[in-house]
């Protein structure tokens, strides 16, 4: 049987979970990138042999060779440095600007039908980079984090209430980063309104800590950041575009006029398939979370013509 062939670059925490997981649903053939020589090759050996007990059929291989890109229908983006303790996701932007935006280029020589989809940090403005990088059309680049953000806050309100984290259903949009907005009076626990489940305060105190949800991990790991439920994230994603499945999903995206925002990508629920993003799904918004929504857009926006003052790698100051 022949699969889909996904790359992905980095084979760091985040890039080789989601190169396992990938393997293990049976989704792809995988292609693992990274620039450490025996890195990509040495985990993606590994995985391999765990296909004997898992049943899995699907390949998966490691390399430094870019040529490996080569037919990709999607190609994930890890590669970049992640937080330590005491940073905030905008600190990395100079350092993985100087990654995301090669690798773009790369993915585009190397295979200029791939869908994109960016997991290094900052989040919003690596999407950005990397579709004015790629040149790619829009709808072909897309950001993972709001189903991240969405499934912190789901957890912690199931571990609330005591009940299965599937059973909640919440959405966190615009950027990732300290400007998230969490639609809290759309979420709901087996199909009931959380607003009547739990005092207003609560929920604020629930809402704050799925946003602060990464760095919490980061201050326990003390080195390196989430890397779990990040890689079954992009996961989803993969899989809404490879098996063509026409599902809602919150994803950074770029918007032309939707939310009443544009030239900025951000998180919004999209509908993906195998064309990438089909649409960009326009949510019924309270007054205040749509101003958070524009507010973030302006942070983003900053962060993107920031991108224009970074001296590439190795240049002089
Ligand atoms: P880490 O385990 O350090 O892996 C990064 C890998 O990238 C390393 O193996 C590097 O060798 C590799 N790398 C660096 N430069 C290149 C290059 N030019 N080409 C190929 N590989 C390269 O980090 P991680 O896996 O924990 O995190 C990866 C990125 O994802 C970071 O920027 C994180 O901040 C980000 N991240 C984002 C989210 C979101 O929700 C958006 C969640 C978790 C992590």
């Amino acid at each position: 049987m022949s699969l889909p062939r996904v790359t992905v670059i980095g084979a760091g925490q985040v890039g080789a979970t989601t190169a396992h997981l990938l393997a293990l649903k049976g989704l792809a053939d995988v292609v693992l990138i990274d620039v450490v020589d025996g890195l990509a090759q040495g985990k993606a050996l590994d995985m391999m042999q765990s296909a004997p007990v898992e049943g899995f059929v699907g390949r998966l291989t490691g390399t430094t060779d870019w040529a490996a890109l080569a037919d990709s229908r999607v190609v994930v983006v890890t590669a970049g440095l992640a937080r330590k303790p005491g940073m905030s996701r905008d600190d990395l932007l100079a350092a993985n600007a100087n990654i995301v935006g090669p690798i773009a280029e790369r993915i585009a020589a190397g295979s200029p039908k791939a869908i994109i989809v960016v997991v290094t940090n900052p989040l919003d403005v690596m999407v950005a980079l990397a579709l004015r990088r790629s040149k790619f059309p829009k709808p072909r680049v897309i950001g993972m984090a709001g189903i991240l953000d969405s499934a912190r806050l789901r957890t912690v309100i199931a571990q609330r209430l005591d009940t299965a984290p599937s059973a909640v259903q919440a959405m966190i949009l615009g950027s990732h980063g300290d400007m998230m907005v969490a639609l809290r009076s759309s979420i709901t626990v087996n199909g009931k309104p959380l607003t009547g489940l739990l005092p207003a305060a609560e929920i604020t105190q629930l809402i704050d800590r799925a946003k602060n949800g990464g760095a919490e991990i980061v201050s326990l790991l003390k080195t390196g950041s989430a890397f779990y439920a990040p890689a079954s994230s992009a996961v989803q994603m993969v899989d809404a575009i490879l098996n063509d499945r026409h599902v809602v999903l919150p994803v950074c995206a770029w918007l032309e006029g939707e939310y009443g925002l544009r030239d900025v990508c951000i998180g919004v629920p999209a509908q993906l398939s195998a064309q990438g993003i089909e649409r960009v799904v326009e949510m019924p918004l309270a007054a205040e979370e749509r101003s958070a929504l524009h507010a973030a857009a302006e942070q983003v926006k900053a962060g993107i013509k920031s991108l224009a003052n970074i001296q590439p790698a190795g240049a002089r100051a």
